[in-house]
């Protein structure tokens, strides 16, 4: 039976094995349910990388240049973060470079990983069915805050695992904690993810609504992975896309 392991905080990789295994990035607000929100509007490929300076380099060659820092776009880029910036025309078909605080960091600190796939509510249940698919053991990555354990991709992480449990072996106790934490905020997500600390500094940047956007599930059957350093969706996902 494959396992199944949980990293509470990117600072808690080093400490994994990431050779043979499937690492799944997780930030729920937002970075990864909006690159998930992009495929989803016909995005080509998306680079996720380090630095904003990085970032504009991508502009010459046509890439729209999204970056975010403590929440906010980063002066001078096309668009920050929020995942209704990813369901505009322009992103159809879109080559998309984007850095973020925590998620594209995360995703950069999995590269030794033998694959690495994005997750969020919006498209858990193709991630589980993948998942389950592919029989590897799997990370999952909880992006957290500049290093610091953050609830909400924790509970996703509990939600995965939950969805897991039957066909994969629970290898750690931060697994276990997910699960059973899931299982008590489940009862009303929307309402326990407003303990967070990332909700409050939504509330004081005056964007609540991206947070009930993140939360709504499987509305996507799409995963993207990453290959030669560009997120895409492999051929399968992208008949599933098309809407
Ligand atoms: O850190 C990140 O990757 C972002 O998702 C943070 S925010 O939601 O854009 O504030």
């Amino acid at each position: 039976m494959p396992k199944i392991q949980t990293v509470l905080s990117p600072m808690l990789l080093q400490l994994t094995n990431l050779t043979g295994k499937t690492v799944v990035v997780i930030d729920i607000l937002r970075a990864t349910s909006s690159m998930c929100v992009a495929f989803a509007h016909g995005a080509q490929r998306i680079k996720p990388v380090s630095t904003p300076q990085e970032c504009i380099t991508y502009a010459p060659q046509g890439f729209i240049c999204a970056a975010e820092r403590d929440g906010k776009p980063v002066e001078g880029f096309a668009i920050g973060n929020s995942p209704f910036s990813y369901m505009e025309p322009a992103i159809k078909g879109a080559s998309i470079a984007i850095t973020t605080t925590n998620g594209t960091q995360a995703i950069e600190m999995s590269k030794s990983a033998s694959r690495i796939m994005i997750g969020s509510f919006l498209n858990k249940k193709a991630l589980c069915k993948e998942l389950i698919r592919q029989q590897q053991d799997v990370i999952l990555l909880c992006s957290g805050w500049k290093n610091n354990y953050n609830l909400e991709d924790t509970l996703f992480a509990g939600a995965v695992a939950k969805e897991l449990q039957d066909e994969f072996s629970i290898a750690d106790d931060a697994t276990i904690g997910a699960i059973d934490l899931y299982e008590v905020a489940s009862r009303d997500l929307n309402s326990y993810i407003k303990k967070s600390s990332h909700a409050h500094r939504f509330i004081t940047l005056g964007i609540e609504k991206d947070i009930a956007f993140c939360l709504q599930q499987d509305i996507y059957d799409l995963v993207p992975i990453l290959e030669n350093d560009f997120l895409i969706l492999p051929e399968s996902n992208l008949i599933a896309s098309i809407t």
